[in-house]
């Protein structure tokens, strides 16, 4: 018989179920077993008398056991699980399991040491059931606009973002470093003539940060596209593509998400089009009405303390959950960001006071590229990169979206829960 899944299960015929055991009441006349898989939970009911042997098979079973069952669907208004149980003919037990080390409530770290464990609920599963609806939202957005999906080296010649937050390592007779973006390629395919690229893969950096929001390796969205006029055009693209796939997000696990996370994370399909606001304009807005000051040294970025104030203005200027903020300073902002006037023609995104995103027109002109590495003091370490530019290239820009920031903004979390596995400073296993 084939395995059906516990969501599918029809009443009035005949099952094979395999799952976790979530809950086990034996007594002494009857047992009622509660198996989960990924897709719901069903209980199964034992009345002893009638299969002695099955019996004897469930004294064995400890909680979290793996089992296979096979019976009859039947439907009882007296159970509370949706009102159907499984009366079973067989019992297979696939594995047991010792008493789990972890509760739900244990210490964050504790539940990382044991993270296939901690993953087993369906508040942690609905993590990545969200997170797979948010890339293929994007995906299916970005292919219905001609990108093509592409994939770049990881193990790279040179840093691609700052040369202070890359991870070296040592590669046959030399270096090499780990990437810190697809910057450099996404730029590649431009001069390549792809037009429209974007990719779906791991970043790192080695930042020694302990925040809820840093992590040393993460999943970057990152895309691309040429013939653009300016950056108002890649921040319009992106505030289409986030309102698609909120509209999905909502559509599909609005409920769920609601029902375990809380009322104060139900998913809001923003309204286009969104603020947008200098960080000049920021800090007097945010001076005038919190009575923030920014540190003189920290004026042309925002700071962590302005991003969180930013939401709180954006709700109370605009309604809105997200805010574009332009007009960073150059010395803040990397040496391929274009320039208007001295002015970075890029922007940032935030979205519940968090960043999620970095973007800009970048400079495709060789000669004013390579002034604006020199100018940060970046020579010999990315002429790879300029040499890109020599040969033709279109005018283009794109933006970098943190997937695992998305993911925590979603749901209220920190980047640890967010990530399948975290990476941080301290943490290599499991
Ligand atoms: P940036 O460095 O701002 O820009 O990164 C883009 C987005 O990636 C996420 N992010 C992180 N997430 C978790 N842990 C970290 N340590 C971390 N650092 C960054 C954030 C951020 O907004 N090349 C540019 C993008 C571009 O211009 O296309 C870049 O990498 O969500």
């Amino acid at each position: 018989m084939e395995r059906t899944r516990i969501a599918k299960i029809v009443p009035g015929t005949d099952v094979r179920i395999s799952g976790f055991v979530e809950n086990l009441r034996n007594k002494r006349t009857m047992a009622f077993i509660v198996i989960r898989d990924i897709s719901g939970k069903i209980q199964v009911t034992l009345v002893k008398e009638e299969h002695p042997e099955l019996a004897e098979i469930v004294d064995q079973i400890t909680l979290d056991s793996v089992v296979t069952i096979e019976g009859k669907a039947v439907a009882n208004d007296y159970v509370k699980l949706g009102g159907i149980e499984i009366l079973p003919e067989k019992i297979i037990i696939e594995s047991i399991a010792d008493a789990l080390p972890i509760a739900p409530d244990s210490a964050i770290d504790s539940r990382l040491d044991y993270r296939w464990v901690d993953l087993r609920t369906e508040k942690n599963t609905l993590i990545f059931k969200l997170q797979t609806e948010m890339t293929s939202a994007f995906r299916d957005y970005l292919l219905a606009h001609d990108f093509l999906e592409f994939h770049s080296p990881k193990i790279i010649g040179a840093a691609s973002e700052s040369g202070a937050e890359v991870f070296k390592l040592s590669y046959f007779d030399g270096d090499a470093y780990l990437a810190q973006s697809p910057q450099f390629y996404k730029q590649m395919a431009m001069a390549a003539g792809f037009e429209r690229v974007f990719e779906c893969a791991p970043v790192f950096r080695a930042e020694k940060s302990y925040t809820r929001k840093h992590a040393t390796e993460f999943t970057g969205f990152d895309l691309e596209f040429s013939y653009i006029n300016d950056f108002t055009d890649v921040m319009a693209l992106e505030e289409d593509m986030l309102t698609y796939m909120l509209q999905r997000v909502h559509d599909k696990f609005n409920d769920d998400i609601v029902r375990l996370y809380g009322e104060e994370y139900a998913v809001v399909v923003p309204t286009r089009p969104f603020p947008i606001m200098t960080v000049a304009q920021i800090y007097d807005e945010i001076e005038k009405r919190y009575g923030y000051t920014v540190p003189e040294s920290e004026k042309g970025d925002l700071t962590t303390d302005a991003e969180h104030l930013s939401y709180k203005l954006a709700k109370e200027l605009y309604g809105h959950e997200f805010m574009f903020v332009v007009g960073y300073d150059g010395a803040k902002r990397p040496f391929y960001h274009m320039r208007k006037d001295g002015v970075p023609q890029g922007f940032d995104l935030i979205w519940r006071g968090t960043e999620i995103t970095s973007g800009s027109q970048r400079e495709h002109r060789y000669k004013e590229l390579c002034a604006n590495a020199a100018e940060k003091g970046l020579g010999k370490d990315v002429q790879f990169y300029t040499e890109f530019f020599r040969y033709g290239c279109p005018p283009h820009g794109g933006f970098g979206l943190g997937l695992d920031r998305l993911t925590m903004l979603f749901l209220g979390i920190t980047i640890k829960e967010a990530e399948f596995v975290f990476r941080g400073p301290d943490r290599l296993n499991p």
